[in-house]
């Protein structure tokens, strides 16, 4: 049994993740927003569920589609807006946009939008922990794109060997920019590709929160104990373009993807599933739900405002922070 809190944390965290992306929209269409957005709407469930299972002091690293994974993780908000409009008040310092969004203070040990790039770096931080014995969980956000990569599989073989306290967490929503996943993949089995390695691997819907949350939970404790990596496979679907609001090439309407195929995933949107699951169970009511969404609400237009009116990094300031200084 979960507690009414939890399920309101989780449901609360869903909404803003929706909310932030949703209100990116506008302002990418207007231009004013100059930073390539990839947006994670549709996948709110398994930023959600997964860093719900893990404590502030665990690690996580994401890719080009972090928004949602810096918010569960528990980023200020303000910061990442500000970050997304390249402000000097943004969590990279305006230095990284959309694809650079970083909150070391939580756990979130950054985003980088090289595919796969993350994924060895998720190990190096697991690698470090195991020697420190802190106990501490990493976790490596990817697409299912990202598994065309060696560093994958090689990454999966040494963490595996030295037993490392990982989870490797594959978003699979079915396309890697225009490409097809069924066009790049000899079988639908992104999860079978821990089993060489003697990796426990699982194959979880992506969009059920519980279920994302429950798979982790076990994924977490088995890392604690040292029983670690652990590949899971969450299945989604974005419900917005891939880079942009609706397009694969920002400005034309060239989503590739199938009307029907968008509509029949909508069907399934995350939130609404949750939505309904909490009113049937009496969780919560219309009129909390309506006022939460009126809250959240009322915070990201807080946020676009805080980083319409930052400042943009001074020009002779451009590399300060992006390499080591002394
Ligand atoms: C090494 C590398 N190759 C190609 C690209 C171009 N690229 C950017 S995002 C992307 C697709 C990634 O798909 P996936 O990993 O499934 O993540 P999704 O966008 O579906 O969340 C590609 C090919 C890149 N950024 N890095």
């Amino acid at each position: 049994m979960y507690s009414k809190n939890f399920l309101i944390s989780l449901y609360k965290t869903m909404l803003k993740i929706r909310l932030c992306e949703e209100s990116l929209v506008e302002p990418i269409l207007k231009g004013k927003i100059k930073t390539p957005c990839h947006l994670y709407t549709g996948e709110e469930a398994i930023a959600t569920g997964v860093c719900a299972a893990l404590d502030k002091n665990d690690y996580i690293f994401g890719n080009h589609r972090s928004h949602g994974h810096y918010i569960a993780k528990g980023g200020n908000l303000k910061q990442l807006i500000a970050e997304i409009y390249c402000k000097e008040t943004g969590c990279s310092r305006g230095r990284g946009g959309s694809m650079h969004v970083v909150a070391p203070e939580v756990g979130f040990l950054g985003a980088a939008p090289i595919v796969a790039g993350t994924i060895s770096l998720a190990v190096g931080a697991a690698l470090a922990s195991k020697i420190r014995g802190d106990k501490r969980v990493s976790v490596s956000f990817f697409g299912d794109g990202a598994t065309g990569e060696g560093v994958f599989y090689e990454s999966l073989n040494f963490a595996a060997l030295k037993k490392l306290p990982i989870i490797f967490a594959c978003e699979n929503n079915f396309y890697s920019t225009h490409m097809p996943l069924r066009e790049c993949r000899f079988k639908d089995n992104i999860y079978e590709s821990g089993i060489p390695f003697g990796v426990p691997s699982y194959k979880i819907d992506g969009n059920n929160v519980l279920e994302v949350y429950e798979a982790t939970k076990k994924a977490v404790e088995m890392c604690r104990i040292g029983e670690g990596p652990v590949l899971l496979e969450f299945v989604t679907y974005r419900l917005r373009g891939h880079v942009g609001p609706d397009d694969n090439i920002q400005g034309l309407h060239t989503d590739i993807r199938p009307k029907e195929e968008v509509e029949e995933w909508k069907k399934k949107d995350p939130l609404e599933i949750f939505k309904t699951f909490l009113l049937k169970k009496q969780v919560l009511t219309k009129d909390e739900i309506d006022k939460m969404k009126f809250e959240i609400e009322s915070e990201v237009k807080e946020a676009h405002l805080f980083a319409q009116k930052s400042p943009y990094p001074n020009e002779k300031e451009l590399c300060k922070y992006v390499f080591k200084e002394n």
